[in-house]
């Protein structure tokens, strides 16, 4: 899990229209600007060069940019979201992803395959895919195919009552997962050391390993402690107005 680069977008004024579930209120656009700055510092102590895409008010969920692409050592592919309104997300993330990676190592998702980023978590060469409301069968299946060209593999994990497979799980190097509950018994990640949150703090499963440092959210006393005897080396961020949105500390960076 060492990384270079980082892409991150930020914020618009319309981020008060994002796609929401959560019924936590409207996000605060000024605090939403502070906390992304400190994010944006967070990445850079890990070591990581950052890519500050500016403001799109077309795309109110824009800032989430885990989720237009998929990026790894050796491809990097363009997804196709979801959800409607975020389709558009994913021109100005190709444009900065072709800076990267040469075009030949570009490749894309197509309707009707549909796939956000963060139902894809990465393991060395290894891709699980969530199956959720945002992707589905078809667009795991092209993934898949672009995967194994490159030698890797992918395993399918059907999800149902998250937003996506990251929202419940992340894997944070040394063989091991953060999770919730919700993949208790999970076949697929039996194979991990498992350090599960509980209800009340489940959304700190979606914290970020960025090469020393593991990057988690503010708020969860419980998971901070844990975390913190299992000897990580932790960056603790208040990302309060993302979350009023479904997002979480992954969503808002491609790391590579
Ligand atoms: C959405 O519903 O698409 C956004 N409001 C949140 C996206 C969060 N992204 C992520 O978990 N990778």
């Amino acid at each position: 899990m060492r990384y270079s680069n980082a892409i991150v977008k930020r914020p618009g004024k319309s981020i008060v229209e994002g796609i929401t579930t959560a019924d936590l209120g409207s996000p605060n656009y000024e605090l939403a600007i502070i906390q992304h700055n400190k994010y944006i510092e967070a990445l850079k102590k890990a070591g990581l060069d950052v890519t500050l895409l500016e403001a799109d008010e077309d795309y109110p969920d824009s800032v989430f940019v885990e989720d237009a692409a998929i990026v790894t050592d050796d491809f990097a592919v363009i997804t196709n979201p979801g959800a409607e309104s975020r389709k558009g997300e994913i021109e100005a993330v190709e444009i900065a992803i072709k800076d990267f990676y040469p075009v030949t190592k570009i490749h894309r998702i197509e309707s009707p395959g549909t796939l956000d980023g963060g139902d894809v978590m990465q393991v060395g060469n290894s891709l699980y895919i969530g199956l959720s409301d945002r992707t589905n069968r078809d667009g795991a299946q092209q993934l898949s195919k672009i995967a194994v060209g490159y030698g890797y593999k992918t395993i399918d994990i059907e999800i149902d009552g998250l937003l996506h497979l990251k929202s419940g799980v992340s894997y944070i190097g040394d063989n091991t997962v953060l999770m919730t509950g919700y993949f208790l018994g999970e076949p697929n990640l039996m194979k991990y050391n498992q350090i599960i949150f509980g209800e009340s703090e489940a959304y700190a499963a979606n914290s970020v390993r960025v090469n020393d440092y593991l990057i988690i959210p503010a708020g969860y006393p419980m998971a901070r402690e844990k975390l913190e005897a299992a000897g990580f080396k932790l960056i603790t961020l208040d990302v309060s107005e993302f979350r009023k949105l479904d997002g979480g500390l992954s969503c808002l960076s491609l790391r590579f």
